[in-house]
């Protein structure tokens, strides 16, 4: 398979500095050499042009840096898009999650009944009316399901891009209480920690498998944030919570996503090298990229 390296330089999605430099901590981790060893053709397609603000604009809304969000999202659909229509597999690397909004547009072009695994400690499900935060990364699944202002929901100019019913959120910890009620009313598959605890790794994927499967999906893209991984392996992102998901069940998880030749997209976000230990964060990301990619002993 051909796969394109797409770098988002973007930390206008929340207020924790340094995330914009996570593209550069994952090329550093060796992405392209671990992926090529794999037999891949790479091609890295550099960084989306994101405009170091000094003064951001909310357009008089309570959406932090929204203008800002808007661009670089919009840029990253159209990048995409190109590299769909060049039948590689887009691979993004963040920056913040609210670029999530920018990827799902561009997919949902070809795509039309995407599948959705959200791994994150979050659900980021959150509307400009239940956000505690105002902070976009926070808010890229509602976007993309057509609920909140109406300048993200219409970038690449049509919505919704996904339907609830295929969406699986792995790893969910930390939800705050609008989003907990939105995901009850649209029915939204959520394994939490709760559930990867009581029934391991192997069950939720295989059982996440067979729900998309079911869904009749013609594509399936992973979003991973790294704070859906434990912190003691991830501790370089914004929004840190403990009782997350190992290191070893993670690469499980990319293993038999692999084994099922499922995954036709990926993006691995919220990387912040300033908040990280010896890029420790980037690796972790690294390394599950190889596992995503068919990396085993045996
Ligand atoms: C919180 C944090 N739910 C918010 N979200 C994060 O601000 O909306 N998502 N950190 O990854
Ligand atoms: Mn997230
Ligand atoms: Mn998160
Ligand atoms: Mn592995």
């Amino acid at each position: 398979r051909e796969v394109s390296i797409i770098g988002v330089p973007s930390d206008y999605g929340q207020l924790r500095r340094g995330v914009d430099m996570g593209p550069s901590a994952i090329r550093y981790a060796d992405v392209v050499e671990r992926l090529e060893n794999l037999g891949y053709e790479i091609k890295d397609e550099g960084d989306i042009l994101v405009k170091k603000e000094t003064a951001t604009s909310q357009l008089g809304t309570n959406l932090k840096n929204l203008k800002e969000v808007i661009e670089v999202c919009t840029k990253l659909s159209i990048k995409v898009q190109e590299v769909l229509e060049d039948g590689r597999f887009p691979l993004v690397l963040g920056g913040d999650h609210s670029i999530a909004i920018g990827t799902l547009a561009g997919l949902t072009t070809k795509y039309k009944n995407l599948g959705v695994i959200w791994y994150d400690a979050h659900a980021d499900i959150n509307t400009p009316e239940t956000s505690p935060s105002g902070n976009i990364h926070g808010m890229p699944l509602a976007v993309s399901l057509g609920l909140g202002d109406d300048r993200l929901v219409t970038i690449g100019g049509f919505a919704p891009k996904i339907k609830p019913e295929n969406i699986v959120i792995i790893g969910a910890r930390s939800v705050d209480p609008g989003e907990r009620e939105l995901i009850k009313k649209l029915g939204i598959k959520v394994y939490s920690m709760h559930e990867v605890d009581r029934l391991g790794m192997t069950k939720v994927i295989e059982d996440t498998i067979s729900y998309l499967n079911k869904r009749q999906v013609d594509g399936v893209h992973l979003s991973l944030d790294l704070d859906g991984i434990d912190p003691l392996y991830t501790p370089g992102v914004g929004t840190p919570v403990p009782g997350g998901i190992t290191y070893r069940e993670s690469h499980l998880a990319m293993e038999m996503l692999e084994e099922e030749g499922f995954i036709t997209s990926a993006e691995f976000v919220e990387v912040n090298p300033i908040l990280d230990e010896r890029n420790k964060t980037a690796d972790v990301a690294v390394a599950l990229m190889g596992s995503l990619f068919g990396e085993k002993l045996v």
